[in-house]
């Protein structure tokens, strides 16, 4: 572990503990299963995130430091922009078959079997327990008992993995703040979303006096995308449409610009906040199309719209703010019900 600087240290300029969390009880019961457990499996959702990656590496790391035998686990590889997290490397695409008698999983950043991928339901059954540790609004089945940690109010699922760490009385290493930092930063828009909360800050606060460093952070989320990203967002920023007066906004990538530009679907990231950042737009959707007949859609709001309502009237969840879904079909199509959908809210939407 990585003892703070003496300047960091210093009394009333950093924060000894972190801040609390305001369910001592759900805390308590992950804490009882994690403290007692010699084995696990983490997972996370697929196609993960900053928090989702961030979460699953501080808690893996500070389970290997506590001397217990943890498999991270994702169903690809951690995204070339999240391989700076440390403990990435450790994380493997196969999930363990057989689990070993006794394991816990512990599901990260996700309420859902079905949404870890692959062999998630599998996992879900055969663990001896299984921890749900989120904050998204759509909480789904496991076939089982859970103990679930959920509280959408909560910006990051980093923030309640911090708080698992806190009731265990385990160490905070820089490596482990890193990670829970990165999923904070991410999760925030870096502090730029309204679940941004002084619960933020303070947690913020926290992890940096613990070693994570803010700007090397941002540098790695930021400013380190390959060229073909860029290349990429010049093509889709030229779909722009506007819709119903302003409010809505609609970003496409299709399958020829993926193409020509050799860009991926992960070097998307982040491309529907252009949408939203248009003075008039309260709904952002950014619909591509990575490969023919295979649709995934980013939903955001500013305001008052609940996109993950409308999310999941299409099979997909995530926040209020932020969400999204998948289906198969053509762009062209799932654009058409999307605006269908989006005209009974929005009455100056014409087809
Ligand atoms: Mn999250």
């Amino acid at each position: 572990m990585t003892e703070p600087t003496s300047q960091t240290a210093a009394p009333g300029r950093c924060r000894r503990t972190p801040p609390q969390s305001p369910r001592p009880e759900a805390l308590r019961r992950v804490a009882a299963l994690l403290d007692g457990g010699e084995r696990f499996v983490l997972t996370c959702h697929a196609r993960p995130d900053g928090d989702a990656v961030g979460s699953l590496l501080g808690l893996g790391l500070a389970l290997e430091a506590a001397g217990r035998d943890a498999t991270l686990y994702m169903e690809a590889p951690v995204p070339p922009h999240l391989a700076f997290l440390p403990g990435s490397g450790r994380v493997v695409t196969e999930p363990p078959v057989p689990l070993a008698p006794g394991t816990v999983l512990v599901v990260l950043d996700c309420g859902e079997a079905g949404r870890v991928g692959r062999g998630g339901e599998r996992l879900a059954r055969e663990a001896t327990s299984v921890v749900v540790l989120d904050h998204h609004l759509t909480q789904g089945e496991f076939g089982r008992d859970v103990v679930r940690y959920v509280d959408p109010e909560v910006f990051a699922t980093g923030a309640i993995v911090l708080w698992v760490l806190n009731e265990l009385g385990w160490p905070v290493s820089a490596e482990i703040a890193t990670n829970l930092y990165a999923a904070i930063v991410s999760d925030t828009g870096a502090f730029q979303h309204n679940n941004t909360t002084a619960l933020a800050f303070a947690m913020a606060e926290y992890l940096v006096s613990r070693g994570a460093d803010p700007s090397g952070v941002a540098r790695a989320l930021y400013q380190s995308w390959p060229e073909r990203r860029l290349r990429l967002l010049g093509l889709v920023l030229h779909t722009l449409e506007v819709r119903a007066g302003g409010r809505i906004g609609l970003l496409q990538a299709t399958p020829e610009m993926f193409r020509t530009t050799g860009a991926r679907e992960a070097d998307t990231e982040d491309f529907v906040n252009y949408c939203r950042s248009i003075d008039s737009v309260e709904v952002a959707v950014f619909i591509r199309e990575v490969h023919a007949g295979n649709v995934a859609v980013s939903l955001r709001s500013k305001t008052t719209y609940d996109v993950a309502a409308l999310a999941q009237e299409f099979g997909g969840g995530g926040h209020f703010h932020a969400a999204g879904f998948r289906r198969s079909g053509s762009a062209g199509e799932i654009r058409a019900l999307l605006l269908e959908r989006l005209a009974r809210d929005f009455d100056d939407l014409r087809p």
